[in-house]
């Protein structure tokens, strides 16, 4: 009804696994698998599947897992017992578990973990294979982003890196990936992930106050590790901020930093994690971005013209994520401007969306906004120092 049509001369797909919804991590852990449902109602009810291809994604494999994470972490997390059944009698250790980091509050052991862990996966490893084969141009994948794994570890609510698996596929066809990551936590995994090449540039916007917000990595000097041997040195690139960051500030910083980065690098793919958490209103994060700053920084990554992956990553404030994935898809189809700001009447949990609109104002989401403690001489300093590590990168 609002005559949402496909864009002319490329192809935006779509790509998810509903059953991954249904998961819990427990009662009052703040990751809520079930805002990707609310994320679906909102892209639904403005009509914007007519615009895309949409895939029903399958699980990813174990030979796919494989390609990043151990056998044995794959093996332990696909047959460690959910936290409230009675353990084996003849194996009770948990030795495994904390080997793994797996079963404390922020990795729980839940009931169908494995499964949700290979559907995650699969819709961002399945996004790549599109971009790859030329059958997708922006693939977009709000199931995964799941940006803190390690080969042999979970962290930080992630179990399995689908963003590293989606890489590892885009370097199969294409020469250089430049991965951005504007959720509110450092990006830490993928960045350690190709710390050793030169194929991949990292480039991670995040709150930084090393011991008192997670995971304390990702200084601003922090650019890989710097030896004589490695290629990959100087492709880490960090964005320390406080917290209260403003659109203005965010959009300012954003595109000074991804243009420099595009003119030295010249990345032959993108992928973008769209972490909700640098949301105002978040009940983890402490910026206070509203919808339409957050959704610049796709805006400005699909302008570049280079094939894209839109992951998700993290967003506590349902109705919020909600928002902002529904507006970066209509950014992404380029509709951005036939959709109404009013919440259609007939959406699916429209209550969810207090204020009935998508672009919440401060004032709405906040009632008071969060202190802004980034000064215009620090965000100087930061793209300084980015210009200057990019003297070591391309020519
Ligand atoms: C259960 C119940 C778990 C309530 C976790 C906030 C909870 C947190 C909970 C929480 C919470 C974190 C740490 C401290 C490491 C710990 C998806 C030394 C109200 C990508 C992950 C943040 C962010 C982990 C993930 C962090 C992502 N913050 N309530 N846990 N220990 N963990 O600080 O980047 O968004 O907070
Ligand atoms: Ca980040
Ligand atoms: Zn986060």
């Amino acid at each position: 009804e609002y005559n949402i049509v496909r864009p002319k001369g490329y192809t935006v797909s779509y790509h998810a696994n509903p059953e991954m919804e249904k998961h819990h991590f427990g009662q009052t852990h703040p990751m809520k698998p079930w805002r990707l449902t609310l994320t679906k109602s909102l892209v639904t009810s403005y009509g914007m599947p007519f615009a895309m291809d949409n895939y029903n994604t399958r699980p990813a494999t174990y030979e796919e897992l494989n390609s990043f994470h151990a056998s044995d972490y794959l093996d332990y997390l696909g047959t460690a017992p959910p936290e409230d059944q009675p353990r084996d009698i003849d194996n009770p250790d948990k030795a495994g578990e904390v080997k793994f980091n797996l079963g404390g509050s922020d990795c729980p052991l839940f009931h169908g973990l494995f499964d949700y862990c290979s559907m995650s996966a699969g819709t961002s490893v399945d996004a790549a294979r599109k971009i790859c084969n030329g059958q997708s141009d922006i693939a977009i994948a709000w199931g995964g982003g799941l940006h803190h794994a390690k080969r042999s570890e979970a962290s930080g609510f992630c179990y399995i890196n689908d963003i590293v698996l989606g890489i590892l596929q885009l370097l199969r066809c294409y020469p250089r990936v430049l991965y951005i990551d504007i959720d509110v936590h450092h990006g830490d995994g993928v960045e350690e992930a190709f710390f050793s090449t030169d194929r991949v540039m990292t480039v991670s916007f995040h709150k930084y106050h090393p011991d008192s917000f997670f995971p304390g990595t990702g200084g601003l000097d922090d650019n890989g590790p710097k030896s004589e041997h490695n290629p990959g040195a100087h492709h880490a690139i960090n964005v320390p901020l406080n917290d209260g960051i403003t659109d203005e500030q965010y959009s300012w910083l954003f595109e000074s930093i991804i243009g420099k980065i595009n003119e030295h690098f010249r990345p032959s793919a993108i992928a973008l994690q769209c972490g909700a958490d640098s949301l105002a209103g978040d009940r983890l994060g402490r910026f206070n971005l509203q919808v339409q700053g957050h959704g610049a920084c796709v805006e400005y990554c699909k302008k570049l013209g280079i094939p894209m992956i839109i992951f998700g990553g993290g967003g506590y404030t349902p109705r919020n994520v909600a928002r902002a994935w529904a507006h970066e898809t209509s950014i992404a189809i380029g509709c951005q401007n036939k959709i109404p700001e009013e919440i259609p009447q007939h959406t699916p949990w429209r209550e969810h969306f207090i204020h009935d609109t998508l672009f919440p104002t401060l004032e709405q989401i906040l009632g008071e906004p969060r202190a802004n403690r980034n000064t215009p001489k620090r965000l100087q300093e930061i793209v300084q120092h980015v210009h200057e590590q990019l003297r070591f990168v391309g020519h």
